[in-house]
């Protein structure tokens, strides 16, 4: 058994280094962070013991190919949203990577995710096209609703994405209603619901603890600790810093990890999908991760200081990639070729999305509600 000390190593290092910095940029009379967000370690109970096996070069390879995919895809979005191309708001998932690949590396087809607005990685990671997705984001018709959810409402049954939503935390509910139906229906399709730090502040996130928890609903909870709500850091907000405290409470098996090491996620996420598949109930899972850009397209981020970025950025998901590969034996020109081909890529699906057309007037009603056949005809 690998301690969890170890395998969480780099994400602690970079929650302590934005304690300090974050606590800094405070208000004088608030620049006193509690003292349970200045520990350099875990609690040593903070996690149930699982192992972190090395995965197959060929896999990590295939992982940096999505994570870079996903990287430059929310870079050129965001000079879209710059140019007046997106309407509405529009969160990247800029840091967050490693959280969607491990997972969905981690998980089987006919398995069910729902996320939150933040949610183009995790659209990336389980297979949508990116081409579809940008056209989804500029509101054109090739977009996965045909541009009707736009960023914040990413959908595709087909690849097993149930909802990106824009209500903090309604994705919670939605995903145990998907474990509860795949329960009843003796399938042993696992559902993974994604939500930030700030989600554990609403009711319905406790509500759907519990349920789970009686139910023993094969469902995992994966919060991405990003250590913001919107501009707030998360000693602000919560009463303590160790968000797997809350669902613990609700006797529900825990673990706190690295949500910047593509094989931590993965050994997690197997580890919680295994517990499901076998009856056991449910697993929270509280990833810690940073996000690298702004809330959303043009956030000033006046609330955190520019270095602070700069720090976390060594302890982000594709530097812990880039070096896992280097220790492998992968030499940098076989990474730099990957980077070129997935900017190819992401220009190809960058063109196609633009050229999309807009959906017509006559789509507006269609898709509100199922056609239900009611027996009175
Ligand atoms: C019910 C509800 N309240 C408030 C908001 C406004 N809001 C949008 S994002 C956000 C912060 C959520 O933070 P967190 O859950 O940590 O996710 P992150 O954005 O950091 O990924 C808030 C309060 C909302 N969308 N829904
Ligand atoms: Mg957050």
């Amino acid at each position: 058994m690998k301690p969890v000390k170890d395998a969480n190593s780099a994400g602690i290092v970079a929650r302590d280094a934005l304690q300090s910095d974050s606590a800094a940029a405070a208000q004088p009379e608030e620049s006193s962070a509690p003292a349970s967000i200045t520990t350099d370690v875990l609690p040593s109970d903070a996690a149930i013991d699982f192992d972190v096996p090395a995965l197959p070069t060929e896999m990590l390879l295939e992982m940096y190919r999505k994570a870079v995919t996903i990287r430059l895809m929310e870079n050129a979005l965001l000079a879209a949203a710059e140019e007046g191309q997106i309407g509405g708001a529009m969160h990247t998932a800029i840091g967050h990577e490693a959280n969607a690949i491990g997972a969905a590396f981690a998980l089987r087809k006919g398995d069910y995710i729902t996320c939150t607005y933040r949610g183009h990685h995790h659209g990336l990671a389980w297979g949508m096209d990116p081409g579809r997705a940008i056209a989804e984001v500029m509101g054109r018709s090739d977009g996965f609703a045909k541009g009707k959810g736009g960023s914040m409402h990413f959908v595709s049954p087909e690849h097993g994405m149930m909802g990106a939503n824009g209500i903090v935390a309604a994705q919670v509910p939605h995903a145990a209603g998907l474990a509860l139906a795949s329960h009843l229906r003796g399938e042993d399709r696992v559902a993974i619901t994604f939500f930030g730090d700030g989600a554990l502040f609403q009711g319905v996130m406790h509500e759907t603890f519990n349920i789970a928890a009686k139910w023993k609903l094969p469902l995992i909870f994966y919060c991405e600790n990003n250590r913001y709500s919107e501009m707030t850091p998360i000693w602000r907000t919560s009463s303590i810093e160790d968000i797997f405290l809350f669902p613990r409470s609700y006797g529900m098996a825990t673990m706190q990890i690295d949500g910047n090491d593509v094989e931590v996620v993965h050994a997690a996420v197997s580890l919680a999908a295994e517990r499901a598949r076998a009856g056991s109930g449910p697993t929270f899972i509280e990833g810690i991760t940073y996000r690298l850009a702004g809330h959303m397209a043009g956030d000033l981020e006046t609330y955190r200081p520019p270095e602070e970025v700069e720090k976390q950025e060594a302890y982000g998901p594709l530097a812990v990639l880039r070096a896992k590969l280097k220790s492998r034996g992968v030499d940098e020109e076989s990474i730099a070729g990957i980077d070129e081909e997935v900017d190819d890529l992401v220009d190809e699906a960058v063109a196609f999305a633009e050229k999309s057309p807009w959906p017509d007037a006559a789509e507006t009603y269609r898709d509100v509600f199922v056609e239900a056949a009611t027996g009175d005809a």
